[in-house]
């Protein structure tokens, strides 16, 4: 019996390395870059320029894999997906992270061949209407019409809503999130509902954006964040420990403006991040300066978060629940040691 389970774990580790799918990291390197999945276009998330230049929160964490590990935030390939193709492009090994604007879900988590390794953006579901329809609260929008993107947690929320108050209403679905805002425009449905940075991110794409508001309530808890294939710990630990680069660097200031002080400082946390001691690369298969090139390639997640979501963006999204744990927010990375 023992052999035979001890042949069946070779069997599926060997297969798993014969599609290529064991060890990502490996994979990446020899690659030479990183496949990256994206959203089709969501300002301050992702969104391509006419050159096809990627920009946003998500593109960005992306860009600091990269950094880490490649040692260039350039070498990715982004591929952009709708919410409903986004899980089986990173099952089938088509992407090797899932950075998108995806809620953290108990389900996607346990059953779906894929593990979440933190929270990029601390969210949570809305409404947004046209001004002329006087509405001020969501518990007005009776018998209403809603326009939403199929295959999300948007879908859900409204449901378990609209049902427990009793309400009525009229649900819009479409593949595409582009359609979505389309068909609310011109005066498809009389709301739309979305993760609300969605909602601001989709409301500079309206005709007259200034006749349209986001309601005040949010309906659910959408905590999103990037994802990879179940089974591959070392890659996740990568992924995950980025996304803490980004955020520990922001808490010990250090980014992009503040690099050089940095690799002068004789404080001993600033020493480990900047990799002048201590052994942290090591420990995740990578070179000692890996946190020191996405902190100066990219830049810490404040720095992150302002250029593309904060007031040096169109979107003007104050920090909130998306400050650091220091300044009364919910991020809190975990011990660089
Ligand atoms: N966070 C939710 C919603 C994600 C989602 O796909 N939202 C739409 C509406 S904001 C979207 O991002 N669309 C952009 C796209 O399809 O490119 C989820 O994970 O299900």
């Amino acid at each position: 019996m023992k052999t035979l389970a001890l042949s069946l774990g070779a069997l599926a580790l060997l297969s798993a390395s014969v599609k290529g799918r064991a060890d990502t990291l490996s994979d990446v390197k020899q690659r030479g870059y990183l496949k990256c999945g994206v959203s089709q276009g969501l300002p301050g998330f992702s969104t391509a320029d006419k050159e096809g230049r990627w920009f946003g929160i998500d593109v960005d964490l992306c860009r600091a894999i990269a950094a880490g590990v490649l040692g260039d935030q350039a070498k990715v390939k982004y591929t952009p997906l709708s919410a409903k193709e986004r899980f089986t492009a990173l099952q089938s090994g088509e992407i090797d992270v899932l950075s998108r604007n995806t809620s953290y879900t108990l389900q996607r988590d346990a059953s779906m061949g894929i593990d979440f390794v933190g929270v990029t953006y601390y969210d949570g579901q809305g409404f947004m209407v046209h001004k002329k329809l006087g509405v001020t609260s969501a518990d007005q929008l009776v018998n209403a019409s809603i326009c939403i993107n199929l295959g999300t947690t948007t879908e859900l929320n409204v449901a378990d809503f609209f049902r427990s108050r009793k309400i009525k209403y009229k649900l819009v679905t479409f593949e595409k999130n582009d359609e979505v805002v389309a068909a609310y425009d011109s005066g498809r449905c009389d709301a739309m509902s979305s993760d609300q940075s969605g909602l601001y991110a989709d409301r500079t794409k309206l005709k007259h954006p200034e006749d349209h508001v986001i309601l005040p309530e949010k309906i659910s808890k959408e905590p999103l964040g990037p994802a990879v294939r179940h089974g591959d710990n070392r890659w996740g630990d990568i992924v995950r420990w980025t996304l803490f680069t980004l955020l520990e660097g922001e808490e010990l200031d250090v980014g992009m403006a503040t690099m050089e002080q940095a690799k002068a400082s004789d404080k001993p946390a600033i020493r480990r991040i900047v990799g002048s001691e201590g052994e942290l690369g090591k420990n995740l298969g990578l070179d000692p300066q890996f946190a020191q090139r996405i902190l100066t390639q990219v830049g810490n997640y404040g720095e992150v978060f302002e250029r593309n979501l904060g007031m040096a963006s169109p979107l003007k999204i104050e920090r909130g629940t998306n400050a650091l744990w220091t300044k009364g927010g919910l991020h809190y990375p975990m011990p660089f040691r």
